[in-house]
């Protein structure tokens, strides 16, 4: 089989919603060219693949069309996870993922998973900023790690490569946790067995790559179970790509 009529079914789809400005582009890029440039096209791309293990899992950006309220209930359908970014130095922004993304997942699966991932974390943690060290204890440290609200005190503590003057954070962990539990309720699945939201809310750096990968990963693992029912009920693809056009394809990284 050729490479590309493997590609032509994903199995599985995340979709990144949030509003203008928050990162949603830069994040993506980050996760799949490892890059970050400060002026990204979100109008290029409107999916990415990835391959995970034996899987092919379409990750899908806005495209910009959250900046003129034109996304409809088709870009969630069928998704299987759903990223909720917002910036953690714009408090709006989080309130606008529940005032006017929250609706537009009512067409994603049942069992789909949400994340609450607060970008530019650079700009107000110094731990945020530098590098990840090559030989990835500065990932360990990222994972799970609470981070402390920094009251906008400029004096970063020189350990970092970026040394920027800190921002104000005006979204802290907890407002993402609570964030987290409405979610829930929204979707009528408090209760129920999800996963705890100390597992699906992030805080980020495109820029650094802080807790990029994780994310990501981490959403990739929680959806396998997803893949696997729809494998068991025989369902056909929600997603036909045959009227798209793929912009990039990318492989690498394994669940095991
Ligand atoms: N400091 C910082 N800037 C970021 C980060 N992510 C995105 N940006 C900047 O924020 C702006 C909007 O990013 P973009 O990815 O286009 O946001 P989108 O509209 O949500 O897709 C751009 O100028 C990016 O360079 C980040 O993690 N840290
Ligand atoms: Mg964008």
């Amino acid at each position: 089989m050729p490479e590309r009529a493997k590609m032509r079914k994903p199995d599985v789809k995340v979709v990144i919603l949030g509003d203008m400005n928050v990162g949603k582009t830069s994040l993506l890029h980050r996760y799949t060219e490892k890059k970050f440039k400060d002026t990204v096209s979100t109008v290029g791309g409107a999916f990415f693949l990835k391959q995970w293990g034996p899987y092919n899992i379409s990750i899908w950006d806005t495209a910009g069309r959250e900046q003129f309220h034109g996304l409809g209930s088709m870009y969630c359908r069928g998704a299987s996870a759903v990223i909720l970014t917002y910036d953690v130095t714009n408090w709006q922004s989080l309130t606008e993922l529940e005032d006017r993304f929250l609706s537009l997942t009512d067409t994603a699966n049942a069992d789909c998973i949400y994340a609450i991932v607060g970008n530019k974390a650079d700009l107000t943690e110094s731990s945020a900023q530098g590098p990840v060290p090559e030989d990835g204890q500065g990932e360990q440290e990222s994972v799970g790690t609470e981070l402390r609200p920094t009251g906008g005190g400029s004096s970063s503590g020189g350990g970092g490569g970026g040394g920027d003057a800190l921002h104000q954070k005006q979204v802290n962990q907890d407002d993402a946790l609570a964030l987290y539990a409405r979610v829930l309720r929204y979707k009528g699945l408090d209760g129920m067995a999800c996963p705890p939201g100390e597992s699906l809310c992030f805080e980020t750096s495109a820029k650094t790559g802080y807790n990029v990968d994780v994310l990501f990963e981490t959403i990739f693992d929680m959806v396998l179970p997803s893949i696997l029912k729809k494998r068991r009920e025989g369902e056909p693809s929600t997603v036909d790509l045959e009227d798209c056009r793929v912009p990039k394809s990318i492989k690498g990284g394994c669940c095991a």
